[in-house]
């Protein structure tokens, strides 16, 4: 019987507001929606995780909503009485006995993590194979779905040295109508910053082959998942057409589509993501293996909030590289902070927290206070 327990996990689903409409292709945000995972071990120590997705069920097959029933009916009574201090094992279980479910069991990673972190005193970027960088270059999402808006933001992030790249999103109107927005955008901004756009998989391949060339044309720096997730041999033939780098996104769903992604040369760059990787473990496997490939790193969000975010940038921080940057910046998309202490953004980058854990601490009154419900599964725990 080990000695250090999985003794409650407690899941709470919080809804905060975001600072603007945020337009995607396949939803407009107004808010986002936090599922924040606890669990308490036997030693009297608690570790926080966080799943979030985007537009519900707009994005993947996970919503906030299931997220909590997976991890309340199937997820807790698994994890019951386990060794707390083995993440890994913890997880190996999980996986042997729940398909899919990559956001809920990214949660639960990173909750294990962090208490294991915290019992240990390391921070999770040395439990999980040691930092190689303090900080992480993190881009913003121009999303207003106004031009002249979205220049004025940009502006002002360049002016506060918050953000000099910019990733678009397109994919809901007409092509020429996207590539005049990410052109009057770029020509506004010239070399001062870096211009992206991500399609989120709203065109068809020959949609994306008239598309790249014509964002090539107003300089545009790279293109995220332009067609549908499944299209690999699409991927591959937009990745040869060479006009402007590609990078997977929706595609990457872990280290076995990784994989495949590589061998087919379906992508110049890889978004990593942690939750869509199925936790921080399967995401630095996702990095290597796309670094193994010659495929350029960049390190994503799917707009989580801090707990989230910070879990991202303990496992970015490890990473053999990271030449996109990242864009860990979910957060600062919101009104509210649920933290003690905010995280630290400057000099166009966030500073990856030095204590032990995450290094972040939940004002849980804050996290009461935006609550929608909440559920804890509390174990008897054997020889307790
Ligand atoms: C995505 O598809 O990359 C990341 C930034 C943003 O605005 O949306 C997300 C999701
Ligand atoms: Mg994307």
């Amino acid at each position: 019987m080990p000695r250090t327990q999985i003794a409650s996990i407690d899941t709470v689903i919080i809804d905060l507001p975001t600072i603007r409409p945020h337009v995607l292709a396949m939803a407009t945000m107004h808010r986002q929606t936090l599922c924040i995972v606890k669990i308490l071990c036997s030693d009297g120590v608690t570790g926080i995780g966080e799943a979030t997705t985007i537009g519900g069920l707009a994005y993947g097959p996970e919503s906030p909503e299931t997220i909590k029933c997976a991890i309340d009916s199937y997820f807790a009574p698994l994890l019951q009485g386990l060794d707390a201090t083995r993440p890994s094992a913890a997880m190996a279980l999980l996986s042997r006995h729940a398909v899919g479910n990559h956001f809920a069991k990214c949660a639960i990673e990173t909750a294990l993590l962090d208490a294991q972190g915290k019992r240990l005193g390391l921070p999770v970027s040395e439990l999980i194979g040691g930092r190689r960088t303090e900080r992480l270059p993190v881009l913003w999402t121009l999303a207003s779905g106004d031009t002249a808006r979205d220049i004025a933001e940009a502006e002002e992030m360049l002016d506060t040295r918050r953000h000099n790249a910019f990733k678009l999103k397109i994919g809901k109107r007409p092509v020429e109508q996207d590539v005049a927005h990410v052109g009057a955008i770029k020509a506004s901004l010239g070399g001062r910053a870096s211009v992206r756009v991500d399609v989120n998989m709203a065109w068809d391949e020959p949609t994306a082959m008239r598309g790249l060339a014509m964002l090539a044309d107003v300089g545009c720096d790279l293109v995220e998942q332009p067609i549908i997730r499944h299209n690999r041999e699409g991927m591959a033939r937009l990745v040869r057409h060479g006009l402007v780098p590609i990078m997977a996104d929706e595609s990457l769903t872990g280290p076995a589509s990784a994989m495949d992604f590589a061998r087919a040369g379906a992508a110049d760059v890889f978004a990593v993501k942690i939750e869509q990787s199925g936790g921080l473990d399967a995401a630095r496997a996702v990095a290597q293996i796309g670094d193994a490939a010659g495929i350029g790193l960049y390190g994503g969000t799917m707009l989580e909030g801090a707990i989230g975010t910070i879990a991202s940038a303990h496992a970015f921080a490890t990473f053999p590289s990271l030449k996109w940057g990242t864009e860990l910046f979910g957060p600062l998309l919101l009104t509210e902070e649920i933290l003690e202490k905010p995280l630290r953004y400057s000099d166009f980058s966030l500073e990856v927290p030095d204590g032990p854990g995450l290094g972040i601490s939940l004002d849980d009154d804050r996290v009461t206070y935006f609550r929608r419900d909440r559920t804890t599964t509390q174990f008897a725990l054997q020889g307790a």
